[in-house]
């Protein structure tokens, strides 16, 4: 038979000990959980901003490697804005970090020389 103070000495160092484990699993679980969760929400998020963010317009007067560039830099000097100009097609697909407007998209390409004759 174990003596009874060798079981009181067992409840007292051995529980704690396995109790404790549980409870930094269960934090750890938690923890787990929570960032799974905020991962999955800022993947959803991004998905619906870029969905948001990618426009595509019709530029008018382009004819050589020149004006792309200079199409390019106008739009690129929004904040913000990466464009990728296609000569071939007279066409910039654009696409924002952030929300801007299609009159200011426009703008900046009209100030640079040349015509926007669609916005989507
Ligand atoms: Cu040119």
């Amino acid at each position: 038979m174990i003596p009874p103070v060798i079981l009181l000495f067992h409840k007292v160092f051995k529980s704690p000990a396995k109790f404790d484990k549980k409870a930094c699993y269960d934090k750890e679980e938690k923890k787990r959980v929570a960032l799974t969760k905020s991962k999955k929400k800022k993947a959803e998020e991004t998905t619906m901003f870029e969905k948001r963010i990618k426009k595509h317009l019709i530029i008018d007067g382009m004819l050589c490697r020149h004006c792309v560039a200079s199409v390019t830099e106008a739009l690129e000097s929004l904040d913000g804005v990466t464009a990728k100009v296609n000569l071939k097609k007279q066409s910039a697909t654009v696409t924002l970090t952030h929300p801007i407007a299609d009159d200011t998209l426009i703008k900046v390409v009209t100030d640079a020389g040349f015509g926007v004759t669609n916005i989507a």
